[in-house]
């Protein structure tokens, strides 16, 4: 029997790259290709162990280059998309939102046409609770997936973008696609230049952390070994049209979380700096994933075992991190930072 083809987009990044490995290890009846650009924020090197493997495959290519994903589409014939590429990071869309809207926008408009070329049974679209804007400290409410979108950076206009195009796309053509709107992640290969990342990376070298504003905003934390079974659920048991929320009740204050990390590393406080605030800084993400539960997900890790994880993760693998950060991300911190 031929095995279904799997496309996994933005296969090399911190999500998808983890998605990737679980796929692999949990369905090894299905190929997967890992379609990604390999922007500054992909790289392979965390693939090593799995690149020889007869049933992964990858292909270096830019989601927004319809030439060359329509004539992927038509050779492959892939069953099932799971798209995760995509211009990630709100504060790069808050300096330069062009290519936020050429990968996020015209890329997934791109992947829809090609996955509508073809037969496709299931395309997973992963998006944000970013969409959803921000939620009041009090009261506490939570984001359905009801909540109106209001989404208030760049990089989450675009995420909004590119969900009313999936949504048209089964509206219009009848397409079978799932929307999941996820909380912040953490976890192994999560780069560093992401909250939990940055702190472990720079309180290890007893560098200053910035810290926005005052550090009271709440993010929901979700350790990505629970977003990927979530979206492997999704994938093959959700009802098509849907949207699913995914969060695990792990809010913290972005202070909570750095000194969490400083405690653990055994440093001192005095490594945080305040700095000035991000613009248009989300006060609070909040995720009520019942609509998920009800279809059968529960998430392993709480935030405590979750972290703990992850910085033994960071020191076990101290290469991967270190050459990102000596290369030219250094140039982006320099800008984005003066400690
Ligand atoms: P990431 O920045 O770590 O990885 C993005 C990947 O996409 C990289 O490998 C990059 O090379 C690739 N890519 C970028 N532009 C591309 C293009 N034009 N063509 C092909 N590949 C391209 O991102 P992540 O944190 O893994 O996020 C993955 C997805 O999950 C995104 O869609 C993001 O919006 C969503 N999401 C992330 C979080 C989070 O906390 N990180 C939370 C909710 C939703
Ligand atoms: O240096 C920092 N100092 C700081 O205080 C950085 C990088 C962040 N922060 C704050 C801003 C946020 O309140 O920490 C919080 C988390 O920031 P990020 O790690 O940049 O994540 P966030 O902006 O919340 O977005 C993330 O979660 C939702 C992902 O990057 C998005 O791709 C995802 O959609």
């Amino acid at each position: 029997m031929l095995k279904k083809k799997i496309l996994v987009t933005g296969g090399a990044g911190f999500i998808g790259g983890n998605f990737v490995h679980y796929m692999l290890e949990k369905h090894p009846q299905y190929d997967i290709y890992n379609l990604d650009q390999l922007t500054y924020a992909g790289d392979l090197t965390k693939h090593y162990d799995i690149e020889a493997k007869s049933n992964y495959h990858f292909i270096k290519a830019d989601i927004s280059d319809r030439k060359t994903i329509m004539s992927l589409f038509k050779k492959e014939q892939f069953d099932y998309v799971v798209h995760f590429a995509a211009e990630s990071h709100v504060d790069r869309s808050i300096t330069d939102p062009e290519i936020f809207i050429r990968t996020n926008v015209l890329g997934t408009q791109v992947l829809l046409d090609a996955a509508k070329s073809i037969y496709t049974s299931k395309f997973v679209h992963v998006s944000t609770d970013e969409v959803y804007g921000e939620l009041d400290f009090e009261p506490t409410t939570y984001f359905t997936e009801d909540t109106p979108l209001q989404p208030n950076s760049p990089y989450s206009a675009t995420k909004a973008s590119s969900d009313f195009l999936v949504r048209s796309y089964h509206e219009t053509f009848g397409m079978p696609v799932n929307i999941t709107r996820c909380s912040n992640n953490y976890g192994p290969y999560h780069f560093p230049e992401k909250l939990i990342p940055l702190t472990i990376s720079r309180v290890f070298n007893d560098e200053k952390v910035p810290v926005y504003g005052d550090g009271r905003n709440i993010r929901d934390w979700l350790h990505v070994q629970d977003h990927c079974s979530a979206i492997d659920l999704v994938l093959h048991e959700g009802e098509s049209g849907e949207v699913y929320n995914i969060g695990g009740h792990n809010e913290r204050t972005n202070l909570d979380v750095v000194k969490t990390i400083i405690n653990t590393l055994e440093k001192n406080d005095d490594l945080i700096e305040f700095v000035p605030d991000r613009l248009g800084h989300d006060k609070r993400y909040a995720i009520d994933p019942t609509k998920l539960e009800e279809l059968g997900w529960k998430p392993k890790y709480n935030f405590e075992t979750g972290i703990a994880q992850t910085i033994q993760w960071y020191l076990g693998n101290k290469q991967w991190w270190e050459q990102i950060i000596s290369g030219e991300y250094k140039n982006y911190f320099d800008k984005q930072y003066s400690l």
